[in-house]
């Protein structure tokens, strides 16, 4: 066949151009593309919800991809494994509860079943503001490509609607500050040292609704919650973007 380059060109334009325009009104806008983030837009998308899953960084995966110290594999507890199972991540059982596996392969898998499902992947794109309107809650989320955050250019942005949000955001948490940042009633307490037993069995009482609209979860709920961290298991991660997957179904059936 022959070969056009503006056909090329002209098809990648009007593709995303036609999917931008649909995604400006969503259920569930997913903020952080690592493991708690795409675990939460794999199981909303599964169950049929409009969701999109935005990342600042070229790749999708935050910190799953290095593994422990850069060692690219994961260790997973007992409590998770069939989160392991549900996205087919093979796994060995290194001592009793305690399965290891590819974090390559954990990022990999679970993104292709969260692309499969039909969660958006917005990638190289940054939540810079949230909206929050007369009823005081977090109705949509204010975006711009990284590149003009990375070099600094003052280009307004654009704003999509969410009938929920997730702050998948990790360590950072930067949704919740954000808000509590304009104002919003919201305490956010920090992380805690390393303590791994006790972040992974509290994480999923921090994955909830800190502010009208906005749900934590991952990392991020353990930095608003005052919680430890755990270092590269990443059980609570998977479970916690569970929760929060089920929170946000459980909510939109009403
Ligand atoms: C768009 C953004 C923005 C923004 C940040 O850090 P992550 O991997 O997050 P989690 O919570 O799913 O997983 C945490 C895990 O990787 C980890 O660090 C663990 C278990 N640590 C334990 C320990 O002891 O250290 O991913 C968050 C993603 C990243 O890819 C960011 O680039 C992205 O969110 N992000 N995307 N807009 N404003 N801020
Ligand atoms: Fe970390």
């Amino acid at each position: 066949m022959k070969l056009d380059e503006v056909t090329i060109s002209r098809a990648i334009l009007s593709e995303q151009h036609k999917i931008m325009t649909e995604y400006l009104d969503i259920d569930c806008a997913v903020v952080g593309g690592g493991p708690s983030g795409i675990t939460c837009a794999a199981i909303l998308a599964q169950n049929g919800v409009k969701v999109a899953l935005i990342e600042k960084k070229l790749s999708i995966g935050g910190g799953m991809w290095g593994g422990g110290m850069m060692f690219p594999r994961i260790v997973v507890q007992e409590e998770a494994r069939r989160l392991l199972d549900h996205f087919g991540i093979k796994y060995t059982e290194y001592e009793k509860g305690y399965y290891v596996a590819s974090s390559v392969e954990a990022v990999s898998k679970s993104l292709a079943a969260a692309c499969d499902a039909g969660a958006e992947v917005f990638n190289l794109t940054t939540v810079e503001d949230v909206v929050v309107k007369e009823d005081g809650g977090v109705s949509g989320l204010v975006i711009n490509w990284t590149a003009v955050e990375m070099a600094g250019l003052h280009i307004d942005p654009l704003t999509m609607r969410t009938k929920v949000t997730v702050d998948a955001t990790g360590h950072d948490s930067m949704i919740a500050h954000m808000v509590r940042k304009k104002g919003g009633a919201l305490e956010i307490k920090g992380e805690g040292f390393m303590w791994a037993e006790r972040a992974e069995t509290n994480i999923l009482s921090h994955t909830k609704e800190v502010f009208p609209g906005l749900i934590v979860a991952g990392m991020a709920a353990n930095a608003v919650g005052g919680e430890t961290r755990m270092g590269p298991i990443f059980g609570g991660m998977l479970l916690s973007g569970e929760k929060a997957a089920n929170m946000i179904i459980e909510r939109l059936k009403k």
